[in-house]
């Protein structure tokens, strides 16, 4: 299962925890096990920010426009977002 790594005080993950709530989609939530900033947290989570998408496949996704697109399906539209910028994109 899909999960996201937010804080349960972020702005920028709000509508995400809101989108999985409303539409029941198969994603765990979880908060970081490092704390924002420290060197533990931008070793295991690249970006340096939050949320984060974990897959399966044990890659992960950032942004959270693009985070909305993908875990409700619509990787096309995830792809040619401008904020698109990881593996997702190349
Ligand atoms: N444009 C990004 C913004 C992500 C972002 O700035 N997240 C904040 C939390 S709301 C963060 O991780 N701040 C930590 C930092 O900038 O070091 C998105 O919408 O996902």
């Amino acid at each position: 299962m899909m999960k996201l790594y937010d804080l349960s005080n972020s702005p920028c993950a709000a509508r995400l925890r809101i989108q999985i709530r409303l539409k029941n989609l198969p994603v765990a939530m979880d908060e970081p096990p490092f704390a924002l900033c420290s060197s533990e947290f931008l070793e295991a989570f690249p970006p340096g920010k939050l949320p984060l998408l974990l897959l399966d496949d044990d890659s992960t996704i950032a942004e959270s426009t693009v985070i909305m697109d993908y875990s409700r399906g619509d990787v096309s539209r995830a792809r040619s977002s401008a904020y698109c910028c990881d593996r997702l994109c190349s």
